[in-house]
């Protein structure tokens, strides 16, 4: 049915109250295992200092977008903590809207465990890349880089040079890449947020204006880009 956005555990379905942590274990139902499931972080709210009030507008819009056109396919945004404001932000907003809640919620971990720790089966998830697809740096990227070892560079190399910002690229993970085998993890999408961190390239200097034009077309381009793969 038509229901409000919570965060739940994905091995027992249950609401998680604040605080409590989520059961790890397997997940008990295999056609969670079979439903197409992108996790994705919250582009540029972080390292690119973008407003968590506007971020969370637009991926609340963005999501009531594309989840009707993506099938039975799941979109679930992540975040490391249970005190991410902009968890909270986006839940409220969410269900404020008729989002069907087991198409679209929030989820707690660390997007390179999400199966391991937390028991949730994504087959593909997207990271807050830079500009030049470069590993390392901090955040999601250098987090999603190291765990899916070396052969993501070479798998990105083959796919693009550099990202604009809005944009993204969808890369196909080898199969020995710990994060295919480890996590069910068959794709990674990397998107490019829009800056507003005046030690990183292209900072858009508080041009909200601009900033929100450009995170709206980063995540289409992220939707689209799953929605390629699903097909
Ligand atoms: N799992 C889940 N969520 C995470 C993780 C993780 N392992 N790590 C961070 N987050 P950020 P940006 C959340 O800074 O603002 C990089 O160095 C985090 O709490 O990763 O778009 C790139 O190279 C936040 O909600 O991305 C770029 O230069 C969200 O992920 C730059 O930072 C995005 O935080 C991109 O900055």
């Amino acid at each position: 049915g038509l229901k409000g956005v919570v965060s739940v555990s994905a091995n027992t379905g249950k609401e998680l109250t604040e605080g409590e942590e989520p059961v790890v274990g397997s997940v008990d139902s295999d056609s969670l295992n079979e439903t197409p499931t992108l996790a994705f972080p919250s582009l540029s709210t972080s390292d690119f200092q973008f407003n968590h009030e506007k971020a969370s507008e637009i991926i609340v819009e963005k999501v009531e977008e594309f989840v009707d056109k993506i099938g039975n396919a799941r979109l679930v945004l992540v975040d490391m903590t249970h005190r991410s404001k902009i968890l909270s932000l986006v839940r409220a907003k969410a269900s404020k809207k008729n989002i069907d809640s087991s198409k679209f919620f929030t989820f707690v971990g660390d997007i390179t465990q999400l199966y391991s720790q937390g028991g949730l089966c994504c087959n593909v998830i997207a990271n807050a890349a830079n500009w030049r697809l470069k590993p390392g740096g901090g955040g999601v990227n250098a987090a999603i880089f190291s765990a899916a070892g070396p052969t993501l560079d070479a798998a990105t190399k083959e796919q693009a040079k550099s990202l604009r910002p809005g944009n993204a690229v969808v890369v196909p993970l080898a199969s020995t890449s710990p994060l295919f085998s480890r996590e069910g993890v068959t794709h990674v999408i990397h998107v490019l947020g829009p800056n507003m961190n005046p030690q990183r390239p292209n900072c858009l200097d508080n041009d909200y204006i601009t900033g929100c034009k450009i995170l709206r077309e980063a995540y289409t381009s992220l939707f689209e880009g799953f929605a390629s793969i699903v097909k």
